[in-house]
């Protein structure tokens, strides 16, 4: 879905104030303020070791002393659900770090002074993932700040900060490559609608220019859009091009047990080059998910999930029917695999109806809260509420589905944005899971 022209004027109109519609959330920016030094010749040569854990938003410990000169070696594990990395202020940095991962960060003879040490990922300083390195030369003299104090927000002047959400505001909906979630029209065997999906590696745009290692089926992400009718036969044929194992796991539908797709309770593992054909009737209508099962917290978030709508009886007439799969891990925040200003905007016209179905395959909860309207939350994990019921902030856990339905009543351009405000916007501008309701 493109906007119009005139959702386009609309949306330029009022562009500038829209950053203001979001609260201002301040990350630390850091620039390269202390060189690595020569190691001297004297005792501060010996190397020096330290254990380091990251997690959901810790980094253990919190504070590390060190000498000037001296080789460091940082032995670095996450024990957290999500993915990390630990920076040093003055530029060293590790690989992002898998949950359950390790790995190790060598820095050489780093200067007398105090770095800040924390998680690059958008948001996870913010939320504690900071701590301090404190280099000493043998003099003890008393360290020199050599990077920014916790406290100090930002390098950014006020001018550079509006500069900043005004360009991202201007770009979007900004074009990247590739674009996740299409539907993908099943081939017929009989009365079986047969979907094929093939996994990959593959490079995603997330954001203009900023194009990340992922895993998709069929070159997209979120991956292609599978529907069907309750009572319907299919048949998912997965090819599996990746260099590693992986399974399809039919996420909130009801089907026999070998067709689940959990490898080593139902099923072998797909190894590299090989196929798996699943094959069952749809039993249960509703918002559903397709997911790798193997591997889960690297190969989901990196993007192997999709869609999976089985649609039933009696279901809402909308205008637009929307699926908004969120995610959160090595791709950054995303909406249908796009990080704000690429994310793509929802338009209507006023009067219209509009179904929202939100989809958690991250690691994190989202509250998703949209401006302007209230959503009316119809149906949970493809299962119809009782007793619908207003909201303006619908909170998706991972794994949820939530249906919403939006009357669009009010003109203009909302914003509608997960309320993690670090999922959302820095000082330099808004970021991730951010689009917005475009009623005209
Ligand atoms: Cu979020």
């Amino acid at each position: 879905m493109i906007p119009t022209n005139g959702a386009a004027r609309l949306w330029a109109a009022v562009s500038a104030s829209l950053a203001l519609f979001l609260m201002i959330t301040v990350t630390v920016t850091y620039t390269g303020s202390a060189a690595p030094a020569a190691a001297t010749s004297d005792a501060a040569g010996d190397p020096q070791q330290f254990d380091v854990a990251l997690s959901e938003f810790t980094i253990e410990p919190a504070e590390f002393t060190a000498t000037a000169g001296a080789s460091l070696t940082f032995s670095i594990e996450n024990t957290g659900q999500a993915v990390h990395d630990f920076t040093i202020d003055s530029g060293p940095q590790s690989e992002t770090v898998p949950a359950g991962g390790s790995t190790t960060l060598e820095v050489d003879g780093l200067n007398a002074g105090e770095y800040r040490v924390f998680c690059s990922l958008p948001g996870h300083a913010d939320a504690g993932m900071e701590g301090t390195l404190r280099v000493t030369d043998d003099s003890g003299a008393a360290p020199e700040a050599a990077g920014h104090d916790a406290g100090d927000h930002s390098d950014l002047t006020p001018e550079q900060m509006v500069a900043g959400h005004v360009e991202g505001v201007k770009a979007f909906p900004a074009e990247t490559a590739g674009k996740g979630n299409q539907a993908l029209k099943p081939t017929m065997d009989g009365d079986v609608k047969v979907f094929e999906l093939t996994a990959d590696e593959i490079e995603w745009e997330v954001a203009p220019g900023e194009v990340k290692a992922g895993m998709a089926y069929n070159g997209q992400i979120p991956g292609p859009r599978l529907e069907a009718n309750v009572g319907d036969r299919v048949r998912i044929v997965l090819h599996n091009e990746l260099d590693v194992p992986t399974a399809v796991h039919p996420h909130g539908l009801v089907v026999p047990v070998d067709q689940d797709g959990v490898p080593g309770l139902t099923q072998d593992p797909v190894m590299p080059g090989e196929s798996f054909t699943y094959e069952y009737t749809l039993r249960n209508s509703g918002s559903h998910m397709y997911h790798s099962h193997f591997d889960s917290a690297v190969q989901v978030p990196s993007g192997l999930l999709g869609a999976f709508i089985v649609h039933g009886r009696d279901e809402p007439k909308v205008d637009l029917d929307y699926t908004m799969i969120l995610n959160d891990g090595p791709l950054g925040y995303t909406l249908n695999g796009k990080g704000f200003p690429a994310t793509e905007p929802l338009v209507v016209d006023k009067g219209q109806k509009i179904r929202v179905r939100y989809m958690n395959e991250g690691l994190q909860i989202h509250p998703m809260h949209l401006h302007g309207m209230p959503q009316r939350v119809i149906a949970k994990d493809g299962y119809a509420l009782p007793q619908p019921h207003l909201e303006d902030t619908v909170l998706v856990a991972p794994g949820e589905r939530v249906d919403v339905i939006i009357d669009a009543t009010e003109v203009g351009p909302w914003a509608f944005h997960c309320h993690i405000l670090n999922h959302a916007e820095a000082a330099e501008g808004m970021f991730g899971m951010v689009t917005a309701l475009m009623v005209q």
